[in-house]
Parts: structure tokens; C-alpha cells; sequence
């Protein structure tokens, strides 16, 4: 437990946090055991588990496995309610900043109160900006929202700061799963600069020196997902 204070601990101790996305909808639940090895023998340091559109209970089915093979923190990232299982150690109480649908904003948080007061899931509220990468995303389709601009870095800044400001514990800046162009190092570096809480990168990152890339302009936790599902060698490359 203590999720959210140990990652401020690594940050402030300097170390670099990975996490790998494992998307239910597109990861077959007989390969659990195989996968969480290879994730167990490389830098990975946090798994999340979650997907824009996943078959209800499949999520806790597949939490309870993975949770029996690691000892590195699960933590859930749900595109809805109907993924929050009480297997996992901790929940990204995702609030879509960048959009203006209410119901990412707010209701769907309130829709799942009755359900997490029945865990004993670590909450760690989290503002989440999507950035537009140069393809349409499952989150732009299933929210109904339009990505930020990735030109209008100023904008994207001040979104981060309200989020911050709002009492929100860290920024998740997100490309999207699959993305075309990962966030771009120049956003990450104007967004860091501004803001005392951890920053989140995510999306399209398929290569060690794209995650470098995205450390050194200042993130402090990346996500990768699609690169481990498509390639699993992935995992060895990474030092
Ligand atoms: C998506 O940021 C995550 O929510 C990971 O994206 O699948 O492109 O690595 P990828």
C-alpha cells in the first residue's frame, strides 16, 4: 500500500518509474503467467490494468491472476466503472481535463462511489489531458471529447495548473493507446516547468529512446502498452 507516497519517494530519490498498460480487451488472460514473468525480470515498476471499452467482468478475473504472479503494485485505470476490482492495490481516479463532457469530468466518479466504498483501493485522483497525436483514439471515440491541440502548448499548461490546483495528485498527459506521435518532448518540458505535483506520459511510446526522450523532458512515470503486446522482446531491450 502507500502507492501514491512511494512514487514520491522514487521521484524525489530519482529514479525513473515504468509502467506497463495491460489492456483486458486485447491481452489474452492464458498468457498471464508468461507476460507477468517478463514484466517481474525487467525495469518495469507499477502495472495498470485497464482499456477504453473491456468486457465486464473480465477485469477482476484477470487483476486476482496477475496479482498471484508480482509483487510491483497493480493499479487499476478504467475507462468505466464496471472495471473496478477490489483485487487491485490502487485506482486512477481519472478526471478527463482536457474535454468538457461532464460525465468524464465527474459523473461517472460519482456513479462509482457506492462500488469503491466496498474496496479497499488506494484513490489517487488524477487530471487527465489528452493530446491530440495524429490519429482519432479509442478515449476520443468512447468519451465523446476532442484531444488538445498539440500546438497550443499554453493551453495544455493551463489545463495541467487548474488540475493541479483542484487538488489533483499528478497529471497524466496521453497521446492515446496506439498513437501515431507520442506526446512531444516540448509539452512535457512546458508542463513539468509549471507544475509541484508528478507528471504521467502515455501513448505511442515503441522505442527506448522514445521513453528516454520523455524522461529527460520530465516525466516521471511513463506508461507503455502496445509496444509489450505486440513485441515481447520489448521487455529485454529496455535497461
Ligand atoms: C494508453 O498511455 C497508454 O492509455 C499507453 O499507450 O498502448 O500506445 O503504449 P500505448
Amino acid at each position: 500500500k502507500n502507492i501514491y507516497q512511494n512514487i514520491l519517494k522514487s521521484i524525489s530519490a530519482k529514479e525513473r518509474l515504468l509502467a506497463v498498460l495491460i489492456d483486458p480487451d486485447k491481452f489474452s488472460i492464458k498468457n498471464t503467467k508468461n507476460f507477468i514473468a517478463r514484466v517481474n525480470a525487467s525495469i518495469i515498476t507499477h502495472i495498470f490494468v485497464g482499456g477504453s471499452t473491456v468486457e465486464t467482468g473480465v477485469t477482476n478475473i484477470l487483476v486476482a491472476k496477475i496479482k498471484k504472479q508480482t509483487k510491483l503494485p497493480v493499479i487499476l485505470f478504467p475507462g468505466d466503472v464496471t472495471q473496478i476490482t477490489n483485487h487491485a492495490d490502487g485506482l486512477l481516479f481519472l478526471s478527463l481535463i482536457s474535454g468538457r463532457n461532464p460525465d468524464y469530468l465527474i459523473g461517472k466518479h460519482v456513479e462509482s462511489i457506492s462500488i469503491l466504498r466496498k474496496t479497499k483501493l488506494e484513490i489517487i485522483s488524477t487530471g487527465y489531458i489528452l493530446v491530440e497525436n495524429g490519429k482519432k483514439t479509442a478515449v476520443q471515440r468512447v468519451t465523446h471529447t476532442q484531444p488538445m491541440n498539440r500546438a497550443a502548448i499554453q493551453n495544455i499548461i493551463d489545463t495541467a495548473k487548474a488540475g493541479e490546483l483542484l487538488g489533483m495528485k499528478w497529471i497524466y498527459l496521453e497521446a492515446g493507446s496506439g498513437a501515431k506521435h507520442p506526446v512531444t518532448t516540448a509539452i512535457i518540458n512546458a508542463v513539468k516547468q509549471e507544475l509541484q505535483i508528478p507528471l504521467i506520459v502515455g501513448g505511442g511510446i515503441k522505442s527506448q529512446q522514445q521513453l528516454f526522450d520523455a524522461y529527460n523532458a520530465g516525466a516521471d512515470l511513463v506508461v507503455i502498452g502496445t509496444a509489450f503486446e505486440n513485441n515481447e522482446s520489448f521487455f529485454e531491450t529496455l535497461k
